[in-house]
């Protein structure tokens, strides 16, 4: 196991805060008509983007989802442009035509969030494959929810990268809906990880809302990717703090079970953490927290001061015959 340092949890912990706050102003921007389109967010699961980005450079590719703007924080999405995406403005990551679901940027090797559920899975193997064949020792991370492990594309990517060896770590956010559907009626089984024997590849099951567990063990299998060993299917259970999309009310989660996960939210875990281990007093946490509102505040301003696209450009970037 690695050592889980002082300067990294606390690196963790900006991190899962700029998410937490990006979403925070996402939904209250959302609830306001100043945003078109879908938010799906991802608020209480930030450990997991967090603690498995933290074990990949630029080099290193991920694929994302629906519910994307942690995992593109983690890797090292800059807030400014991801809020002028949502707000559909030319100076967004994709000039404004993707959106909160369609963020790309291939320098920082973020292959796009997507709103096709499991559509990230086989990009992610291709991805690896690439790396394999240009004999890098770069891994391709793949996010996805326990409902995407349903889709042909989660068996069809991981039988491939099992046969081929393939430098891809899976990784099952397992929030435990799809939509509104329980995972207990969508699949017959607890652990998303055992699919992973049906493939001949390691699969593991880990508490999703502790930001060191996750490092430590996505750590292991990115390591074991880079040294040519293979893929390995990491599912994270975690919880989503809010609805399916903003408007989902959430009805149909059990309340009990709601206010018990709400009660293991995994920022204030790892403030709780910084503060028992000394790392951190709670002005310094508090000094941390101003810091990032500040930053998230100057995203919302840069991406409301851009230029809306020219109506002229629409064929622009457009690539049909
Ligand atoms: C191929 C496909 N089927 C259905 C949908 C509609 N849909 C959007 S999100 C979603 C549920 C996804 O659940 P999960 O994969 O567990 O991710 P989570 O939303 O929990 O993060 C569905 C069915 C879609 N976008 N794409």
């Amino acid at each position: 196991m690695s050592e889980v340092t002082k300067e990294k949890l606390l690196a963790f912990y900006k991190t899962m805060l700029t998410i937490r706050k990006f979403e925070d102003k996402a939904a209250e921007l959302f609830a306001a008509g100043k945003l078109p389109g879908f938010v799906h967010l991802y608020s209480g699961e930030e450990a997991v983007a967090t603690g498995v980005c933290a074990s990949l450079t630029n080099k290193d590719y991920i694929t994302s989802t629906h519910r994307g703007h942690g995992h593109l924080i983690a890797k090292g999405g800059e807030v400014d442009k991801m809020m002028a995406e949502l707000f559909a403005k030319t100076t967004g990551y994709c000039k404004g035509r993707g959106g909160s679901m369609h963020i790309a940027d291939v320098d920082l090797g973020i292959l796009g969030a997507n709103g096709i559920v499991g559509a990230g899975q086989p990009i992610a193997v291709g991805a690896a494959f690439a790396n394999k064949y240009k004999k890098t020792d770069a891994v391709a991370v793949c996010f996805f929810g326990d409902a995407a492990s349903n889709r042909g594309t989660f068996h069809e990517a991981l039988n491939l990268a099992s046969v081929w060896k393939l430098p891809v770590i899976f990784i099952c956010e397992n929030n435990k809906f799809g939509i509104s559907m329980n995972q207990k009626d969508h699949m017959n089984i607890v652990d998303v990880s055992q699919r992973a024997t049906a493939y001949g590849i390691p699969g593991v099951t880990i508490d999703g809302n502790d930001v060191a567990t996750v490092y430590e063990v996505a750590k292991e299998a990115i390591d074991r990717a880079r040294r040519g060993e293979g893929p390995t299917l990491l599912e994270c259970k975690t919880w989503r703090h809010y609805g399916h999309f903003q408007g989902d009310a959430g009805l149909y989660k059990d309340v009990a079970e709601q206010e018990e996960w709400m009660g293991k939210d995994p920022i204030v875990r790892l403030e709780e953490k910084l503060k028992e281990l000394k790392f951190a007093k709670e002005s310094d946490l508090e000094a941390i927290q101003t810091q990032i509102q500040a930053q998230i505040d100057a995203a919302v301003e840069f991406a409301k001061q851009s230029p809306e696209p020219d109506p002229e450009d629409v064929m622009a970037d457009v690539y049909a015959p």
